[in-house]
């Protein structure tokens, strides 16, 4: 039999390459034997948290709070407005029921907030007051509600978002009532009513050194300067995707290096919606960033999520057209982002790391003649590997295969299918296996598309 390997018709060579590839993806890492997220927080000294809604913690929603998590904030039930909606009548139930919830889940509570300009009751913000009264109600307020909580409470958000952002002082009922003396009143009412907390004075924007950072800075000083209780700063953290400030783990360490503690109180970052894979991986990146620079600094204790899911999230409400900014998506399946604090911490980059490596399959006429044709298919791993493979296209001219080798090859109509022999199954990673066959043509020889599987 002639050979027509050898191509003896070379001026008529025709040659041309269809390939496409077969992914192989990675195997995935189960997630269930993710080391959750708290337990890897431990192991670096850090309490892992999220921002709750009591009513939502029962079901896959309590199952992941209760496991994945060291520390729950609740995310409105502690507000004054919640907590006294008319003066003097209290509804303690939602707080209540999250301390119980993490005193049954063995996690700390961190208690939010007791001086705020927002989600106040309107008989406070639209009554009268002298600033006597003023100050009186804010004490009463404060022994209140950190005296129902003594000893349960980890830490308290006792003063939220005193700054402007160019660092000078937010005009709000308790500045222009009180003067800036209610920011120590305030820690020194705390102090008082449960000695065994962590007081801390919580801001957004205040992630990396700006002006509003500064200001924060300066008066942590002066509070630590005239003894004024003052135990840490949370840095709320509020992101959007792709700025997390390069100067967050430098800021974190000017506040350590006053003497305070730091958290990392209300970490989101929402994308313009819809989010596509490129942007949760970004988005993964850079809640791998922040809690990376929480994780370098030894009084960086505690970082938490507000809201894990992204069914849980104020973002969507308050800035239209974007969202998607927490850990886990709205049906609870973790994200990129997810894994992405989980690496920072140590842990497992888990199933979404990208495929490393594919193998493809690539179609070529290594010799034509007036008739026939020999072609050649070539298969290739990088990163991947085959122990058999079976590769198929259909022919768009009417060509019809004569003869193969190194494959076992059928054709039915214009599909064809080749498997490999018995002696080539195996394609190692950075390897390829080559088979060949004869066919014949009239009026055109296209290039297929070759599938591999
Ligand atoms: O998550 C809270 C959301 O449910 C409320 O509607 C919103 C009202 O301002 O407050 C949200 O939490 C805020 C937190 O208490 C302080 N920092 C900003 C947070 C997002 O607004």
């Amino acid at each position: 039999m002639r050979s027509l390997r050898t191509g003896l018709s070379l001026g008529s060579l025709l040659t041309g390459i269809a390939a496409l590839g077969a992914l192989l993806a990675a195997t995935p890492a189960a997630h269930a034997a993710d080391t959750p997220l708290r337990d890897l927080g431990a192991a670096k000294g850090k309490a892992i948290g999220t921002a709750v809604t009591g009513s939502k913690l029962t079901g896959t929603y309590g199952d992941i709070a209760g496991t994945q998590f060291s520390s729950l904030t609740p995310g409105n039930a502690m507000k004054w407005g919640s907590v006294e909606p008319t003066q003097g009548n209290f509804n303690w139930a939602e707080a209540d029921q999250i301390v119980a919830f993490a005193q049954a889940h063995d996690q700390q509570v961190r208690g939010h907030t007791l001086v705020w300009h927002s989600q106040n009751p309107s008989w406070l913000t639209t009554g009268s007051w002298t600033p006597a009264q003023l100050g009186s109600l804010l004490q009463n307020h404060i022994g209140t509600e950190v005296g129902r909580y003594q000893g349960k409470i980890a830490a308290w958000d006792v003063v939220n978002e005193p700054f402007n952002e160019d660092g000078t002082y937010r005009s709000t009922l308790w500045y222009n009532g009180l003067g800036t003396d209610y920011i120590a009143d305030a820690l020194t009412w705390a102090r008082a009513a449960d000695p065994a907390a962590e007081l801390y004075i919580n801001d957004y924007n205040v992630e990396g050194v700006n002006a509003k950072s500064t200001a924060l800075y300066n008066l942590v000083k002066s509070l630590k300067q005239q003894g004024v209780p003052i135990d840490g700063v949370g840095l709320q953290a509020h992101l959007i995707l792709g700025q997390v400030p390069s100067t967050l783990q430098q800021n974190i360490q000017r506040f350590a290096d006053l003497g305070v503690d730091v958290a990392i109180t209300e970490l989101d970052i929402r994308m313009a919606l819809p989010a596509d894979s490129a942007k949760l991986a970004q988005q993964a990146a850079d809640y791998k960033s922040v809690v990376a620079a929480c994780a370098a600094v030894a009084r960086c204790v505690n970082l938490t999520v507000w809201g894990f899911t992204d069914s849980d999230s104020w973002v969507e409400g308050t800035f239209p057209g974007y969202g998607a900014a927490t850990p886990y998506d709205a049906n609870y399946a973790p994200k990129p982002a997810y894994y992405g604090i989980a690496e920072a911490l140590g842990g497992s980059g888990g199933p979404t790391d990208p495929p490393t490596g594919a193998c493809s399959a690539a179609y070529t006429v290594t010799s034509q003649w007036n008739t026939g044709f020999t072609g050649q298919v070539t298969i290739s791993c990088s990163g991947a590997s085959l122990s058999s493979w079976r590769a198929s296209w259909a022919f768009g001219a009417g060509q019809q295969i004569t003869q193969a080798w190194n494959a076992t090859c059928t054709q039915s109509g214009s599909a064809v299918s080749c498997s490999n022999a018995s002696y080539n199954g195996s394609v190692p990673d950075g390897g390829s296996v080559t088979f060949g066959f004869n066919a014949s043509w009239s009026g055109s020889n296209p290039l297929p598309t070759v599938t591999l599987t």
